[in-house]
């Protein structure tokens, strides 16, 4: 890991941007958005009128159980692609890995597109398990790596050449809670979580942080592991104890079958998810029990503005589903990608590193986004729930 500040990169992007903004000249847009930055190169690739030609490795869970989120990752960054090319600055050549939800796989996946493939840059893994493992050798080899999906703490923290442009579940989860206490004047929360796995510790850790915050009373924390396919035991203690809402932090598989038995053993508290439930596989998985369930996600496909109406009538088009949130997410890292390269001028690692740090205030379809001192992003929420089997804005 080279130790250098995101932060003081960022600084001098903002000075630098300033600079551009002042001479009225240069500048450093993208269709989906502009961002700081007007270094040297991209004003030589910009005189040479090519393309940057860079590739890309994206390691995702194609198959197995979170394939639903591989899907809509491997769809978003695919359309996003396709439109890039068309705009002609920058032509990527995405090479996908399965990770399948495993750390061993997603592992020897990067390995293989680092030392063998050459890319300059992986867009993934899907889960912040898989990152734990995969962020740290990029981060040794020098490869810039985008999370679009991982959302557990201390994600961007692993190392100079580790982003996300995920909102953390520290930022999404009290949102949640809040407006779910103020909705249903809740003063008992049962919590359920995943144990073996990052991102589900790391939002139970976040739950129960911010439950104690509000003065709530935990009236019980039960445990799961991955692929468990009965949850008897746990609401059954859950049932007992009588909770205004129930805390879950899990991804869709195990999500979605906690609510669904939950409500057949006639619990009828409302739950308040992570981001692994921001998923309509779990109204297609759950079905009538995943009503009600209220969840905090920078994305809202129904939003009334032209970026997003245009983005959801294109993928539609093109999927013949709507995306979700992992859709949206991956679409926007290609392009803050794009950008980078743009601003980078080569394929050159350490350049490409550079720009994605200097990225600020890209107007993306999830909105404004930041990348933080360390790489993390900066985003508002909105609180969805999930209502006549779609996600809808929760008031
Ligand atoms: C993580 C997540 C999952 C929900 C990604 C699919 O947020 O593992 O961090």
């Amino acid at each position: 890991m080279r130790k250098f500040s995101k932060g003081l990169i960022s600084l001098v992007a903002v000075t630098s941007l300033l600079g551009v903004t002042a001479c009225g000249g240069g500048g450093t847009s993208s269709e989906a958005g502009s961002t700081a930055g007007g270094e040297k190169p991209a004003a030589e690739s910009a005189a040479s009128g090519e393309a940057v030609s860079v590739n890309v490795g994206v390691v995702s869970i194609l198959t197995g159980s979170g394939a639903g989120y591989g899907e809509a990752i491997t769809n978003g960054l695919k359309l996003a692609n396709k439109e890039i090319t068309e705009q002609g600055k920058v032509k990527m050549n995405l090479l996908i890995e399965d990770s399948a939800g495993k750390q061993e796989q997603a592992l020897s996946s990067a390995q293989k597109l680092m030392n063998s493939d050459n890319v300059s840059v992986i867009i993934g893994p899907t889960l912040s398990t898989e990152m734990n493992v995969v962020g740290p050798e990029a981060d040794m080899n020098g490869v810039p790596i985008i999370g679009t999906s991982t959302t557990a703490q201390g994600i961007p923290q692993i190392g100079d050449y580790v982003f996300r442009n995920s909102i953390p579940e520290s930022m999404a989860i009290p949102a949640s809670i809040d407006a779910a206490v103020k909705a249903y004047d809740v003063k008992k929360v049962a919590i359920i979580y995943g144990n073996d796995d990052v991102f589900t510790k790391s939002g139970f850790d976040t739950m129960k942080a911010v439950a104690e915050e509000k003065g709530l009373e935990i009236t019980t924390i039960e445990e799961f592991q991955k692929g468990q396919a009965d949850y008897n035991a746990q609401l059954t203690k859950i049932k007992g104890t009588n909770p205004d809402l129930i805390l879950a932090s899990a991804l869709y598989n195990e999500g979605a079958v906690i609510m669904s038995q939950a409500r057949k053993m006639g619990i009828t508290a409302p739950f308040v998810g992570g981001n692994g439930f921001n998923s309509p596989e779990v109204i297609k998985i759950a079905g009538d029990a995943a009503e009600g369930l209220i969840v905090a996600t920078p994305w809202f496909g129904d939003k009334p503005d032209e970026k997003v109406q245009a983005f959801v009538e294109k993928y539609t088009a093109e999927y013949g589903k709507a995306p979700d949130q992992f859709a949206a997410q991956a679409y926007d890292a290609l392009y803050v990608l794009a950008d980078a390269i743009e601003r980078a001028g080569s394929d050159d690692r350490d350049a490409i590193r550079d720009a994605l740090a200097e990225t600020k205030g890209f107007n993306g379809i999830l909105g404004e986004m930041s990348f933080d001192e360390e790489g993390d992003i900066v985003m508002d929420p909105t609180v969805l729930t999930i209502k006549d089997g779609k996600f809808q804005l929760f008031q």
